[in-house]
């Protein structure tokens, strides 16, 4: 059976991550743009990252010869409202000559709207501890939607904001009730906005990071996978307490004082699809300071430490259309390896095509077995700045050399197109 023929093979990124020109054609800065020194590795910058903004016309050329049929990228929220209340032409501009690039080349643009760099201004303003973020949040998603709709069919309001509620903490402090609730009602308000201004039906969902906790014959039963992968007690982190929520209009018990019944109007609005980032098995994750009884001594891992665990794939794709019975996107899926120019030239990595290889297999099971899934984008398309790890960190089919900017192929990317190409018939 296999994959379905319109099923989406992709890529992703983030602006932040890739685009660098942090202070050009009126952009100001991000949170990320003026870290605290000592915060991020090295004290590297993303100033410059990948230079997408200038060679995002020989990146869609990548794109294009890969066979691309999806790409996610994000939108510098300050690049395109660099002030209260203020569009900025040029930044508009940028996202617009993108969209109708990748239009052209038949791939199909999907935007996330934050992807953790809140501007400056609004961090200023109190960030995500202040109400008025979120209608701030709802005007950017308003904005961006009037501008784009009728050309991207595809929308994320947030990427992983189970990662963006600490990080956001660690740098302003505040209560992280009060930061979670108004991601949750900016979430809501935006997509009211984005509805109501839509030149077309869109496809919406919240980007979670997947903590999918997988079966394991005589160790964890199905039934007891998919409690604890949809259970409440990882805190923030948990899925579930952002999943719920939006997709189901439950309130977690622990959740229970800080989200009332006018709250959840707003936020439980409907959506389109489940949308989910997954690395490896929560079951397999080294808890500092904890003893985990499945991990062990050079236990396969990528260079980030998350565990190759290819199972993760099947187990979240059945566990959340068991849940909220939505088809499936796997918003970001990849492998961070050590990486370099080899002496013919080339980037050989391995690695990463089994970890590709070993994953889509997983992820093609649940697709035979009935559940919807409706695309697989992986990340992401180019090497990039991997927030407080900085650079160390290649997640790319496409390796960069970052003082001169070249890029290069690696074996992963012809072997990926190879997989798109045949629709994964291949694998
Ligand atoms: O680079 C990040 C991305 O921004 C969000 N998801 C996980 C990736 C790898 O750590």
């Amino acid at each position: 059976m296999g994959f379905p023929q319109n099923f989406l093979w992709g890529a992703a990124s983030a602006a932040a991550q890739i685009e660098g020109a942090w202070d050009e054609d009126g952009r100001t800065p991000s949170i990320w743009d003026l870290m605290p020194p000592g915060k991020i590795s090295k004290n590297e910058t993303c100033h410059t990252a990948c230079d997408h903004y200038h060679r995002w016309r020989e990146d869609v050329e990548i794109m294009k010869r890969l066979g691309l049929k999806a790409y996610r990228f994000s939108v510098s929220w300050s690049r395109v409202i660099p002030a209260k209340g203020v569009i900025n032409p040029k930044g508009m501009a940028f996202y617009r000559n993108l969209v109708d690039a990748l239009t052209e080349a038949g791939i199909e643009p999907m935007i996330t709207l934050y992807h953790s760099d809140l501007p400056q201004w609004v961090f200023e303003m109190g960030g995500w501890n202040d109400d008025k973020c979120v209608e701030e949040f709802a005007f950017y998603a308003k904005t961006m939607t009037e501008a784009l709709s009728d050309k991207v069919k595809y929308w994320f309001t947030m990427n992983e904001p189970q990662c963006m509620l600490p990080d956001f903490q660690e740098l302003a402090g505040g209560d992280a009730t009060q930061i979670y609730r108004n991601m949750l009602l900016a979430h809501g308000k935006a997509i009211q906005e984005m509805r109501a201004s839509a030149g077309q039906p869109l496809k919406i969902g919240m980007v979670v990071m997947g903590m999918v906790v997988e079966a394991l014959p005589g160790i964890m039963t199905e039934n007891k996978a998919a409690e604890m992968t949809f259970s409440d007690l990882g805190g923030y982190m948990t899925m579930l307490r952002w999943t719920d929520p939006i997709l189901a209009g439950k309130v977690p018990e622990s959740m229970k004082d800080v989200l009332s019944e006018e709250d959840m109007k707003i936020i439980c609005q409907p959506l389109d699809l489940f949308c989910v980032n997954v690395y490896g098995s929560a079951n397999f994750y080294d808890m500092p300071g904890r003893d985990n009884p499945l991990s062990y001594p050079g236990i396969p891992k990528s260079h980030i430490g998350m565990p190759f665990r290819p199972e993760c794939m099947y187990y979240m794709a059945k566990f959340a259309w068991e849940r909220y019975h939505l088809p499936i996107l796997f918003t970001e899926n990849g492998f961070s390896n050590i990486d370099f120019v080899m002496m013919d030239e080339k980037v050989h990595d391995p690695q990463r095509i089994d970890y590709i290889h070993r994953y889509l297999l997983s992820l093609r099971r649940a697709v035979e077995e009935g559940i919807p899934v409706e695309g697989y984008l992986y990340w992401s398309i180019l090497d990039n700045f991997e927030w407080f790890k900085g650079y160390d960190l290649r997640f790319g089919l496409v390796y960069i050399d970052y003082p001169t900017q070249k890029r290069t192929l690696k074996d992963s990317a012809f072997y990926y197109r190879d997989v798109i190409a045949s629709n994964g018939e291949i694998l």
